[in-house]
């Protein structure tokens, strides 16, 4: 028997993980585990819908973080329930290591991956939020995976993503790439030279099935662009702090808030300069003012924050020059 409806199941969940009721959440998996509930399309119909809106809710200002981590503790030890009944099937195919690249925290996207590579029969190890990439190196000497999976959910992350990516390919072990910060197609991906991207678990799991065996070492990226995504990432301490406090951005009160934005927005800016993706930029900006219009913001911080950024960015030439062309009207 199999249980195709999970609506049911999503609404207790969300309602659990509103209410932080781990027992409950728990219960909702198991039992549609047990009525023959498919792991991934639970995984990505209930837990990673619940997770989004969860996402939604702090953005509009409706949740704080302290309640968003709460629901995360929730959303994640219902993945493991789901692990724990899905390691129970036989390894029927090669191993593959999980991973988030440094700098990135959001640790549950790779869990959910892990588990439905799992459930279709590799042999995963699945290792924390942000590994350095020293240690991915240790650990692709030490097991010799077949493939290795990387999960990004921050564009911040995408400069590690490719040393990652270098690392295996150069060792002759494809790799397999996914999460928001690569976009919703594969350019990023390409570019960034990873062997195969997928959208999703399922799409994960369709993936693997296909991937080459061996692969050539990853082509070099140009120069000028590699080039100047290393000077803003050393001087990224400093940029941060001067835009920030140039940027009328606290005229909303929340210094914390507007330190983020241009956070996020800097790396936007490296992950276009790394991958020739200036949709990096203009995603960021929608995002940024979706965010300062939710928090009710005046409606001329996003073009401040364009005018600030491209002074304080004046000796960064590809940088200026993608903030103009990138930048939506
Ligand atoms: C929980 C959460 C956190 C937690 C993470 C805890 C944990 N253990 O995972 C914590 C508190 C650490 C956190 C921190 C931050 N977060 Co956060 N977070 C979230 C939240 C609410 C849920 C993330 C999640 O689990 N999603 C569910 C997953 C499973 O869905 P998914 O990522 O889409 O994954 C699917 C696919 O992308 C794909 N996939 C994913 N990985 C891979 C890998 C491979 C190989 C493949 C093939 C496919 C694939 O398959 C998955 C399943 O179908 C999201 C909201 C959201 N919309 O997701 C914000 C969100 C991602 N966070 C956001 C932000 C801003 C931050 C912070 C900057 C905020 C802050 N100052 O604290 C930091 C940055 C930390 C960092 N550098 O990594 C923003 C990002 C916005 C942007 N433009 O980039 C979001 C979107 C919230 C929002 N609505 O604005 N966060």
């Amino acid at each position: 028997m199999t249980l195709t409806d999970l609506t049911p199941a999503l609404t207790r969940f969300e309602n659990a993980v509103a209410e932080v009721d781990i027992t409950t959440a728990l219960a909702v998996v198991e039992e549609a585990l047990a009525a023959g509930a498919d792991p991934v399309t639970l995984l990505t119909e209930v837990v990673v819908a619940a997770q989004r809106a969860v996402g939604d809710r702090w953005q509009r200002g409706e949740w704080s973080v302290a309640r968003e981590h709460a629901a995360t503790a929730v959303a994640t030890a219902a993945t493991e329930a789901v692990t724990r009944q899905v390691r129970r099937l036989p390894v029927t195919r090669g191993r593959v290591v999980v991973a988030c690249a440094e700098r990135e925290w959001h640790a549950l996207p790779a869990m959910i991956i892990d588990c439905a590579l799992r459930s279709d029969g590799w042999d995963t190890t699945l290792l924390g939020a942000s590994t350095p990439a020293l240690r991915l190196s240790q650990y692709l000497q030490d097991l010799g995976p077949d493939a290795l999976a990387v999960s990004c959910s921050m564009l911040g992350s995408l400069p590690t993503a490719r040393r990652f990516i270098e690392a295996a390919t150069a060792a002759g072990i494809p790799v397999l790439v996914g999460g928001p910060a690569f976009g919703a197609d594969d350019l990023r991906a390409q570019s960034l030279g990873a062997t195969a991207w997928a959208p999703d678990a399922a799409g994960a799991i369709q993936a693997l099935r296909t991937i080459p065996p061996v692969v050539a070492p990853a082509v070099p990226l140009p120069d000028g662009p590699v080039t100047e995504q290393a000077a803003l990432d050393l001087a990224h301490t400093e940029l941060l702090t001067t835009i920030t406090s140039d940027w009328p951005g606290d005229a909303f009160a929340d210094v914390d808030l507007a330190r983020d934005c241009v956070d996020l927005l800097l790396h936007a800016i490296w992950a276009a300069l790394l991958t020739a993706d200036p949709r990096a930029i203009s995603e960021t900006v929608w995002w940024i003012s979706e965010l300062l219009n939710s928090r009710g913001a005046p409606p001329h911080l996003p073009n401040a924050l364009h005018t600030t950024m491209t002074r304080a960015l004046r000796d960064y030439p590809l940088a200026g020059a993608l903030l103009t062309t990138a930048w939506p009207s």
